[in-house]
């Protein structure tokens, strides 16, 4: 499994990477610190079912402590983003393309609220911390506009092509975007909410 950690800059991304993994990486008070993404690996303590067979397992994966099984987490660290990060602000977010094959995200907030949009430090409590939870929604959204953009018409012209086009488009969304680990009830769900008009993919807007 592979766990994101994203944010905006200078809200303690790498510390929290840092508490988990053990890993010696960069903590600055000043944004964009990070650069270079971090990778490592946390554990996750849970209760090892050898503690009812009384016995002593050896794990292909992570280790085992007398019947405390810590499961390994791969965890990579990235730049921070802000504001307009699409258009190119601060680092952009083509960055993010290292976090394609992330199973979750978690979003790092500063919610001392000692950081302004740029990641800059300003008074305690003087920025509020809930426009960083809308603006990185934003951020990845646009994100994942562009990636789902990339080579668009060609496939939408190509699947168009199909026979029983209409059947077959989850199946082709689906390896289409495998990329960014869709899955096939993702695609199905999507399509329903936004009843979109499986016909017809080439009258479908942006
Ligand atoms: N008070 C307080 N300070 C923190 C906390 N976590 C991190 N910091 C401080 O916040 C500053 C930024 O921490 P980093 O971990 O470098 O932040 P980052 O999000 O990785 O920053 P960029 O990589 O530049 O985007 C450092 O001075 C940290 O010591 C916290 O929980 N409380
Ligand atoms: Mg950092």
């Amino acid at each position: 499994m592979l766990v994101g950690v994203v944010g905006k800059a200078n809200v303690g991304k790498s510390t929290f990477f840092k508490a988990l993994t053990l890993a010696n990486v960069e903590i600055q008070n000043y944004p964009f610190a990070t650069i270079k993404p971090n990778h490592g690996i946390g554990y996750v303590r849970i209760e090892c079912a050898d503690k009812f067979f009384n016995v002593q397992c050896n794990p292909r994966e992570g280790y085992c402590i007398e019947h405390n099984r810590f499961v390994p987490v791969d965890l990579i660290d990235v730049a921070g983003l802000v504001p307009g990060a699409y258009e190119g602000k601060g680092m952009g977010n083509q960055f993010l393309d290292d976090l394609r094959q992330a199973d979750a995200l978690i979003h790092v907030v500063d919610a001392s609220g000692s950081t302004n949009e740029n990641g800059e430090p300003v008074e305690p409590g003087s920025y509020n911390p809930c426009n960083d939870i809308k603006f990185l929604e934003v951020e990845l959204d646009m994100w994942y506009l562009r990636l789902i953009k990339k080579g668009w018409d060609k496939f939408a012209r190509s699947v168009q092509q199909e026979k029983d086009h209409d059947i077959k488009i989850v199946k082709d969304l689906t390896s289409h975007l495998s990329g960014l680990k869709v899955t096939e009830e993702m695609v199905e769900e999507v399509l329903n909410n936004l009843k979109l008009d499986r016909n017809n993919i080439l009258s479908w807007t942006e």
